[in-house]
């Protein structure tokens, strides 16, 4: 009867043939490809190990992945494991791919943290759980490389606490026995519910084993925290704590799935991806204990009515399949050639590493590949009413890294922007921007590997090679003194010729004003209709002032002139605009304006020093710090800094907060540089110029 009722609310049971999906994630090199190797090895998926050393796993396969040893975007294998269908997402773990992560995130039912067994490295976890724990997504970590392990397993769990605002509920104790050098090793594990003993094997399942006598203390103390813990969301529970009753695994068990699926709890596993240790107890926890679609549809709010919804989570543009979009049904069926939302879906694709292979049909619960519906793209949904966005889709985090490039070919522009525009549909934490101030064209992304990565995919996949350089910082010069000026223009060539004659008054404004005309001439000496002509004139001499930059906060003042009935014109009053500025900008006593924005740099409390060290060495003034709302144990410094000094900080700012410490910027001021470093640029820009 119960199954019954818990088939009708979530759509699904273990065995009923129902569609899962799980994001496995965690920092770089934690070992997820190879946990998902294992995974697939064990589910019978594949016939053999691949490993990511050997580049032979499925996972990195893509090129610019299996180059650098390391993800560069979700790699999807679907895998049969006890009659129910299981999507693993093996996710980028770098922070500067971590938007893929994020996308996959957001349409799993489960997420599994897999993490290295040292307390130290744990903070690298904070934004990834952050994120999960913001969207309520149960979770469960894997303390991977427990063969590799030197911390105690107790202390490692503290120090996941520290990170995590949900409650960690230790599920196995580690064996752990002598080794000849006088080291421990980890051999096996307790289940803490079942409280049975196994002794791992260097692959394969575990051999169930009797429970070795002296890990009884540690066993019981361990359950007795798991069991504190559940008792917390349970009264029955607590009520046989307190009365020293035993209480039944099934309770035991019931408590575990309901209050992991309410992310009230997260199991901690232990084990060793790459060589199976520990993966079929976590194959086992993710199928009694994952949610289904219906309920994972149900956390987000989606209206799924029961026909047909679909969303997409990322797009990838394949040189034979064109154009993917990587989706998951939240309900209904989608069919091959079927039309939903005015939109025709094509091929369907069950991706496997690299493969793709068709399907006719995906059910409610599935992760497909739809070919070619080109207006579907990440963080949309499509259903009977169309395509809409989905409200809770994760944002790209904005560019902290930023080059600028050109096509090596010029021939390639128009290639190199269509490209752009792919490769940005596919990961929408990259950018580029045309910046009209320095003409360049700007890649904007989340450090420099990403954007190494991008250039790579342009050059690998649409065959156009760009160069890359630091972009140039958008200075402005202004003045420091005023000056009259008098201008004559006069030509005679051959009939009639050419006659003006101008005064102005220049001055200096307040930082931000811009530029100001102001016409003072009386008596018609300069005839109303050539005055737009002036200043044109002198609107031309701002574009590139003296120091070789655009002139900003500037007044000219029109006060008197000349002119000639037959040979005075609108052209002969601009020309002499521009000479009584050339005449008059170098004496103005011109300076340089660099431009300064305000910078807000985040990271781990314990960081907050050196990140204050490093704003100050880079010209930077600092205003103070606060703690980062919503980040527990985070800090945010905010600084007033030089545009100059931020093109690379986001990797200084990484390599003093283990890698997670972020930025964000907004400008602020233009303010006068003078000395060494204006002279430097002044001299850069006219070689730039010259070139
Ligand atoms: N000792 C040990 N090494 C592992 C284990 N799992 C993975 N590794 C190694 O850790 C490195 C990173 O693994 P990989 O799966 O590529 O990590 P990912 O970046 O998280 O996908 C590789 O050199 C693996 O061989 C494990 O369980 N034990
Ligand atoms: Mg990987």
């Amino acid at each position: 009867m119960t199954d019954l009722k818990t088939e009708t609310i979530t759509g699904g049971r273990p065995g009923s043939g129902a569609h899962r999906v799980v994001a496995l994630c965690g920092p770089y090199l934690s070992g997820k490809t190879s946990l998902l190797e294992s995974i697939l090895y064990a589910t019978g998926a594949i016939g053999r190990r691949g490993s990511t050393r050997a580049g032979t796993s499925i996972g990195d396969a893509a090129a610019e992945s299996r180059k650098r040893g390391m993800g560069t975007e979700i790699n999807v294998a679907s895998v049969d494991y006890l009659g129910d269908q299981w999507t693993f997402l093996d996710v980028p773990g770098s922070i500067e791919f971590q938007h893929d992560a994020f996308a996959a995130l957001a349409v799993c039912d489960v997420a599994v943290v897999v993490c290295e067994p040292s307390p130290e490295r744990v903070v690298a976890l904070a934004p990834l759980l952050k994120c999960i724990e913001d969207r309520h997504i149960p979770h469960i970590i894997f303390v991977n490389k427990i063969d590799s392990a030197e911390a105690r397993v107790r202390d490692m769990l503290a120090a996941l606490q520290n990170v995590s605002t949900r409650k960690l509920v230790l599920r196995q104790v580690p064996i752990r026995r002598p080794t000849n050098d006088g080291g421990e090793e980890t051999v096996g594990y307790v289940d803490l519910v079942s409280e049975r003993a196994y002794r791992y094997k260097s692959s394969g399942a575990s051999d169930l084993i009797e429970m070795p006598a002296e890990i009884l203390p540690r066993e019981a103390e361990a359950r007795r925290e798991l069991l504190e813990t559940l008792s917390e969301f349970d009264d029955t529970l607590l009520e046989q704590l307190i009365e020293d009753i035993a209480p039944e695994k099934s309770l035991i068990y019931r408590d575990l799935h309901d209050e992991f699926g309410a992310d009230k709890i997260v199991p901690v596993l232990l084990g060793a991806g790459d060589r199976e240790n520990g993966v079929r107890r976590l194959l086992k926890t993710l199928r009694h204990d994952t949610p289904f679609a219906a309920e994972t549809a149900k956390r987000r709010a989606l209206v799924t009515n029961g026909t047909a919804v679909t969303e997409c989570f990322k797009v990838l543009h394949q040189s034979h399949a064109g154009k993917l979009s990587l989706c998951r049904v939240w309900s209904g069926t989608l069919t091959e050639g079927q039309a939903l939302g005015g939109h025709r879906i094509g091929a369907m694709l069950r991706p496997f590493g690299q493969r793709l292979d068709k399907i006719a049909e995906a059910r409610s619960g599935e992760l497909v590949a739809l070919a070619k519906v080109e207006a579907l793209s990440a963080g949309q949904t499509l259903s009977a009413a169309g395509i809409a966005p989905s409200a809770d889709f994760p944002a790209p985090a904005s560019p902290v890294f930023i080059l600028s490039m050109a096509a090596k070919n010029r021939n390639d522009e128009v290639k190199l922007s269509g490209a752009l525009h792919k490769i940005v549909e596919e990961d929408p934490s990259l950018a580029f921007e045309a910046r009209g101030e320095t003409h360049e064209l700007l890649l904007k992304g989340q450090g420099e590997m990403h954007l190494k990565v991008a250039v790579d995919k342009l050059a690998g996949r649409y065959n156009v090679a760009v160069e890359t350089a630091t972009p140039r910082v958008a200075y402005r010069e202004t003045i420091q003194a005023g000056v009259q000026q008098h201008a004559r223009y006069k030509r005679q060539t051959g009939g009639h010729g050419q006659f003006a004659d101008i005064k102005v008054e220049i001055r200096p404004l307040p930082r931000g004003s811009g530029f100001h005309f102001v016409d003072k001439v009386v008596g018609g000496v300069v005839p109303r209709n050539f005055i737009p002509a002036v200043e044109e004139g002198l609107i031309d001499c701002l574009k590139e002032g003296p120091l070789g930059q655009p002139v900003v906060d500037i007044e000219v003042k029109l006060f008197d002139g000349q002119f000639h009935a037959v040979d005075s014109s609108e052209m002969s009053f601009k020309m002499a605009a521009r000479i009584a500025m050339s005449e008059a900008m170098p004496k103005c006593r011109p300076v340089l304006l660099e431009p300064i924005l305000k910078v807000t740099v985040a990271g781990p409390s314990e960081s907050t020093p050196r990140l204050q060290r490093l704003i100050s060495g880079r010209r930077g003034q600092l205003l103070g710090y606060d703690t980062r709302a919503g980040w527990n144990g985070w800090d945010e410094v905010s600084a007033l800094m030089p545009e100059a000094e931020i093109a690379d900080m986001i990797v200084e700012i990484r390599s003093v907060t283990q890698g997670v410490g972020t930025f964000r910027t907004e400008f602020d001021h233009l303010q006068e540089l003078s000395g060494r470093t204006a002279e430097r640029i002044v001299e850069e820009t006219k070689k730039h110029q010259a070139a």
